[in-house]
């Protein structure tokens, strides 16, 4: 089989699962977030990262069904955690360029919502820097209708793309995520780029969150740094739905 035909052949199987890494909050020290990473659960080959077929699933447009379950299992998700009366947290998907430049996105998103029942405010969806600044117009629009659905939206990857300061004072943007990269060196300059971001975010009333968090020593920087939230294997790695639970207060 072509892999093209096993991506479909998977969607209709229900191979794909979703494991959730958790966001932490340094203030409150609670999990108040989790973001949603695709897994491809191969009966044969065992589990397939992302980004192994990810950019065939974008370049065959496989991407749209995939992203399309992807967001209504997050969503389905996620209301199940707070019907059994977990502390609610945000659940955050990732978008590919092709589902957030699609016209139905935020109709889409809409009734993934009513199917779900989940409030709006507990979805956050992650995009990038270059799919953020092109087409100014359409972006506008788009990122506006999602916020006055009251849904979040975040800069995945920060400062690894092409950003523009002016579309980050047009764009109702509600966080930044800063990406790994810079926390891994921990050269003078990447923590100099790390407490800029921090500081520009909350000039700018965004919220930031620092990725690739592994170490108590990046730990301490960025509580030093104030940086809101954290997400990094010093915490958890993406855990499946069930191994969960233990991240949650009732
Ligand atoms: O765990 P990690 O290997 O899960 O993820 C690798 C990459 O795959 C990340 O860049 C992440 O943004 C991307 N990714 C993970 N899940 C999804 C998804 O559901 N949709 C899209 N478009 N990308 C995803
Ligand atoms: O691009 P995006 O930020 O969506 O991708 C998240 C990716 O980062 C996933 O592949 C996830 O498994 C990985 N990841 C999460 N936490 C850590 C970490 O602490 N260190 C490293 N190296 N990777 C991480
Ligand atoms: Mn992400
Ligand atoms: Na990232």
């Amino acid at each position: 089989l072509t892999m093209e035909t096993e991506l479909r052949k998977a969607l209709r199987e229900g191979q794909f699962e979703l494991h959730y890494q958790p966001q932490k909050n340094l203030s409150s020290g609670k999990v108040v977030g989790l973001e949603a990473l695709l897994r491809w659960n191969h009966p044969q080959k065992g589990y397939i990262a992302p980004a192994e077929f990810i950019p065939l699933a974008e370049k065959t447009g496989l991407i749209i069904e995939i992203g399309d379950w992807v967001l209504y299992e997050a969503c389905k998700q996620n209301k199940v955690w707070q019907d059994k009366g977990y502390d609610p947290v945000t659940v955050s998907v990732n978008l590919s360029a092709k589902q957030f430049h699609q016209r139905s996105l935020v109709d889409k998103i809409k009734e993934i919502l009513a199917e779900t029942g989940l409030s709006p405010y507990y979805l956050e969806l992650e995009i990038t820097e270059s799919m953020a600044m092109s087409n100014e117009d359409y972006i506008l629009k788009t990122l506006k209708d999602l916020r006055d659905l009251g849904v979040l939206v975040s800069i995945d990857d920060f400062g690894t793309g092409y950003s523009s300061f002016k579309y980050l004072s047009l764009f109702p943007i509600t966080k930044l995520k800063i990406d790994k990269m810079f926390l891994k060196d921990e050269q003078r300059e990447n923590k100099a780029i790390v407490k800029s971001i921090i500081h520009m975010s909350h000039s700018l009333n965004m919220k930031v969150i620092a990725e690739g968090v592994e170490t108590m020593e990046q730990f301490n920087f960025l509580t030093q740094e104030r940086c809101d939230e954290m997400q990094g294997f010093y915490f958890s790695k993406p855990l499946p739905p069930k191994q969960l639970t233990k991240f949650f207060r009732v």
